[in-house]
């Protein structure tokens, strides 16, 4: 099996028909794209933004095809979403036949087979050992939803800890939970109540903190502001994604995730970004052996169809009563066979693997650029970012970054920005990119920092 979908060193790729290479036909954006962006004006509510101004006609392995003809590298997997690579042939195949089969019963109606398989792979492959159940939702923010309404069940207690920088979704609950005001919540309160905030450890920025005393730090503040006796559940990313892709000091989530177990509270990673390989590990919590009582998925679980999870320990996920958890289109059919498919490709391919090469390649071509505005490099796996920062200080350099993407963007590289500041570059490619598009997008990149 492995022949087939194993192409990372080739320039072609006969998996999606979508040729493996950069190529610009006309300038960024070209006419018809303008053209459907007169229409979006138009037609579409103006709060709903793109990265680049271009539209999609086609996608392949690490290659968006606009409707010009440019190809454009992707190093962003629509968010993190294509893991196991655009159009995976695998994925197609499986919902082409699911599509035939039927499209939708309605899991709380009449179940089907493929809900149960997401949730046995779920059991199996997430972190730890225990007995387990899962259920599933639609986009990331629901099954945070979920999990927070789950963790409250099981505890009878109401509040809920998450971080600095933190992001968790759009919905009223989850945007309570977001850190960044704008744009994801200003103008759209009074949010959700019980939330509160304990800051992170963020090694960039908090002075050399080690991670058992950025753990203290932020415990002292739950304690005192919350009190465990309150505290349903404890929310984190294990590396933050939208928040700058901050990966925590060694030892900060081992000591967060064992106060949890000692004051009853449920410790719950969103994994959303992180999971399915992205970092180098099935998932982040298990780079220092973390396990979550209850972790969160979504993105690259279906390999680009919607699907999300809640998995977690078989007592907790349970407390919840029957009919308490579902939706119309929870687990969706269609999303379910994607799923098994994304899964069988990362396990059979290797790409647990890949991610960490991937890793090794970004790192050492961004340390490479020696930039002064480069104040970190940092991420695990591919899930790589660049804070920039204007040189010799901390200050952080939204415009910089802007410029840079943008630049990016005109040569036909997409790349995204995050951090609470807006002033980090990073990279999410899928992980069955080849090592010469990659290559090539750093040359980019260099190139993008140039000018
Ligand atoms: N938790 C850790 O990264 C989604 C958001 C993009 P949904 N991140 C991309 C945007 O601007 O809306 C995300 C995440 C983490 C939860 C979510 C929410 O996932 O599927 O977008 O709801």
């Amino acid at each position: 099996m492995t022949g087939r979908f194993r192409n990372w060193g080739m320039t072609t790729s006969t998996d999606t028909g979508i040729r493996q290479q950069r190529r610009l036909e006309t300038a960024i954006p070209g006419p018809l794209s303008r053209e459907l962006m007169t229409r979006k004006g138009a037609a579409v509510a103006a709060g709903v933004g793109t990265t680049m101004p271009v539209f999609a006609a086609a996608a392949g392995g690490g290659i968006v095809v606009d409707v010009d003809g440019n190809h454009l590298i992707d190093l962003g997997s629509g968010i993190a979403v294509t893991t196991v690579g655009a159009s995976n042939p695998r994925v197609v195949a499986a919902v082409r036949e699911q599509v035939e089969a039927f499209t939708h019963t309605c899991f709380m109606v009449t179940p089907y087979e493929g809900y149960v398989a997401v949730a046995e792979s779920l059991n199996r492959l997430t972190p730890g050992d225990h007995d387990k159940r899962t259920a599933l939702f639609n986009s990331g923010a629901e099954a945070v939803e979920n999990a927070v309404k789950i963790a409250r069940s099981h505890t009878g207690r109401h509040a809920v800890v998450v971080f600095d920088h933190a992001y968790h979704g759009r919905t009223n609950l989850t945007m309570a939970m977001t850190a960044k005001s704008m744009p994801y919540k200003h103008g759209f309160g009074p949010f959700a109540s019980e939330v509160y905030r304990a800051p992170l450890s963020y090694p960039f920025r908090d002075g050399g903190l080690d991670g058992a005393e950025a753990a203290r730090r932020a415990l002292e503040v739950v304690e005192k502001q919350v009190g465990a006796a309150n505290l349903a559940a404890m929310v984190i990313e294990p590396i933050q994604g939208e928040g700058g892709f901050i990966a925590p000091a060694p030892g900060f989530l081992p000591a967060l995730a064992e106060w949890c177990r000692a004051n009853g509270v449920v410790f719950v990673a969103d994994e959303v970004q992180t999971g399915f390989a992205r970092t180098g590990d099935w998932f982040a919590c298990d780079h220092e052996g973390v396990v979550p009582d209850l972790i969160v998925t979504a993105k690259g679980i279906a390999g680009g169809l919607p699907l999300s999870a809640v998995t977690g320990r078989a007592e907790i996920m349970d407390a919840a009563h029957t009919g308490g958890l579902g939706g119309t289109y929870g687990g969706n059919p269609l999303a379910c066979a994607a799923a098994l498919a994304a899964i069988e490709t990362i396990e059979q391919d290797g790409l647990v693997a890949r991610a960490r090469e991937i890793g090794a390649l970004l790192t050492s071509r961004l340390r490479a650029l020696a930039d002064p505005r480069i104040g970190d490099v940092r991420g695990r796996g591919a899930m790589i970012a660049v804070e920039l920062v204007r040189p010799g200080s901390l200050d952080p350099d939204p415009a910089l970054a802007k410029a840079v993407a943008a630049a990016a963007h005109e040569r036909g590289v997409i790349v995204l920005t995050c951090g609470t500041h807006g002033n980090v570059l990073r990279f999410l490619p899928p992980l069955t990119i080849s090592d010469e598009l990659l290559h090539d997008a750093m040359d980019v990149l260099a190139e993008a920092l140039r000018a």
